[in-house]
């Protein structure tokens, strides 16, 4: 075998609840059914989360398929929406609680060990309402409070837990680029929603660390989505660009969650723009002490980054791409199916960055795919998807993450999004992920030959 893995390697994919579950029995509505509800034709296809791909009700048999296919640990997120029935008061709607009780045992019963996140972009409408959301510093509280009930709840059970999911793109999504509900476009606003989502990371791991869960030897870490910003050139002005870029895409939730502090380098430039978030001494003192156990990193694409050719414009306030301009490269290699470069060689630069710049903190990629638009056209006659593309895209990842491990980089595992198709937000079920089709119009799932691949490799530790 060319490539084995590590003993105990993870092989696994991620998901979510709000993704998967459907709203079946939900009380509360997250930004996202809020933003369905009032205009359907914003997501792809008028295709909303109300089924999504089912889970709430086909979790035995999807867990099921998630044993056929190899996987020996899942990412999936409880809801905020779901689980509460009162946010300040901190009480839990019981059914909801015995659905994620149930779903925790599946996993555990199918040998599969379940990792869990708390916040999968589903802030609840209600407390943007309130609040501003992620703009409050009351809501970090709320937050932390929906936490110590999941930990009270599940933490004899659950070992691995997960504060955010891309807190990153809370931020560009909500206050940048509008593609989440409120659809702001305000820079000063983003910036303090990224101190908060820090700060709130740091105050969930400092309730974890206290409670019993890490007594029984439970850990918490943090998913961030890292796309490494790559310099046009060497001229100085591109490395400028691209280091800025890095900076606030990545280091603005990196550094915070292994090292403590902000990057020097992003607070001067924000505070000399004006942008920089309001802090106190005891929160950063709190960020400071109350960094991750483990990091998980999503990774899809690269960022090139360039020098701005054009001056910048003004007329919607304070943006980060002031300090830089999307370069595309010319003769980039291009996912045809989903309009994402595709650039394995990144995985092995950050696995590297971790080891070297992070104190070789334990890390996992945990999330990792190809999405393809209408992937039907694969079905072929015996009626399962021949995804070959994503094989293969898988292997070359792999290969490069194989050859950092390697090297030092302390990397436990691998997960793919995704393990079932799933709903993807605005995206709908435009793009495809998983290793196990489903059909819309009769939730009937279907292993693709990439899930009987992954079988095999987790089978072997390696490929
Ligand atoms: C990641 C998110 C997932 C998922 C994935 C695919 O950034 O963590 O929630 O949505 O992207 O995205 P898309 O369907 O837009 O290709």
């Amino acid at each position: 075998m060319q490539y084995k893995f590590p003993d105990n390697f993870w092989w696994g994919a991620a998901t979510s609840g709000p993704q998967s579950e459907g709203r079946f029995h939900k009380v509360h509505k997250s930004v996202f059914d809020h933003w369905y509800d009032i205009e359907p034709e914003a997501f792809f296809d008028r295709v909303g989360p109300n089924v999504a791909s089912n889970f709430y009700n086909d979790y035995v048999q999807d867990i099921a398929f998630m044993k056929e296919v190899g996987l020996n640990s899942v990412r999936t997120s409880i809801q905020w929406t779901r689980l509460m029935k009162d946010f300040e008061a901190g009480t839990v709607e019981p059914e909801a609680a015995e659905f994620y009780r149930k779903v925790i045992e599946e996993f555990l019963r199918q040998g599969i060990r379940p990792v869990i996140n708390l916040h999968h972009f589903d802030l609840p409408v209600e407390l943007y309402e309130k609040y501003g959301g992620w703009e409050s510093k009351e809501v970090v509280e709320l937050f932390v409070i929906f936490a110590q009930k999941c930990f009270e709840l599940f933490g004899g059970q659950v070992k691995d837990w997960i504060t955010f999911n891309e807190p990153m793109v809370v931020a560009e999504g909500e206050y940048l680029y509008q593609f989440h509900y409120p659809n702001v476009v305000d820079g000063k606003k983003a910036c303090q929603v990224i101190y908060n989502l820090n700060l709130a990371s740091a105050k969930v791991i400092e309730a974890f660390h206290r409670s019993s869960c890490a007594k029984q030897g439970g850990r918490i870490g943090i998913v961030l989505n890292l796309t490494p910003a790559y310099p046009r050139s060497q001229d100085e002005a591109d490395i400028k660009a691209a280091a800025f870029a890095e900076d606030f895409k990545n280091n603005a939730f990196l550094y915070p969650a292994v090292k403590g502090v902000f990057p020097q380098s992003l607070t001067d430039v924000l505070k000399e723009d004006g942008v920089l978030w309001d802090s106190t001494p005891e929160e950063l003192a709190i960020i400071k002490e109350n960094t991750v156990d483990f990091l998980g990193i999503n990774y899809y694409h690269p960022f090139r980054a360039k020098a701005r050719e054009n001056a910048f414009d003004e007329s919607r306030g304070w943006l980060p791409e002031k300090h830089f301009e999307e370069y595309e490269m010319p003769g980039a290699r291009m996912n045809p199916y989903r309009g994402w470069e595709i650039y394995p060689q990144a995985i092995y630069d950050i696995a590297i960055e971790v080891r070297d710049k992070c104190g070789n903190i334990p890390w996992y990629v945990a999330e990792n795919g190809m999405g393809v638009e209408g992937e039907e056209k694969f079905r072929n006659r015996d009626g399962y998807i021949e995804d070959d593309y994503r094989i293969d895209f898988l292997k070359e990842h792999l290969a490069c993450l194989h050859k950092a491990i390697a090297e030092g980089s302390n990397c436990f595992g691998f997960h793919m999004w995704t393990p079932i198709d799933c709903w993807s937000w605005k995206n709908a079920y435009k793009n495809r992920y998983g290793f196990i089709a489903v059909d819309l119009s009769n939730q009937q799932k279907t292993i693709k030959k990439s899930g009987y691949w992954m079988k095999e490799v987790s089978q072997n530790n390696g490929f």
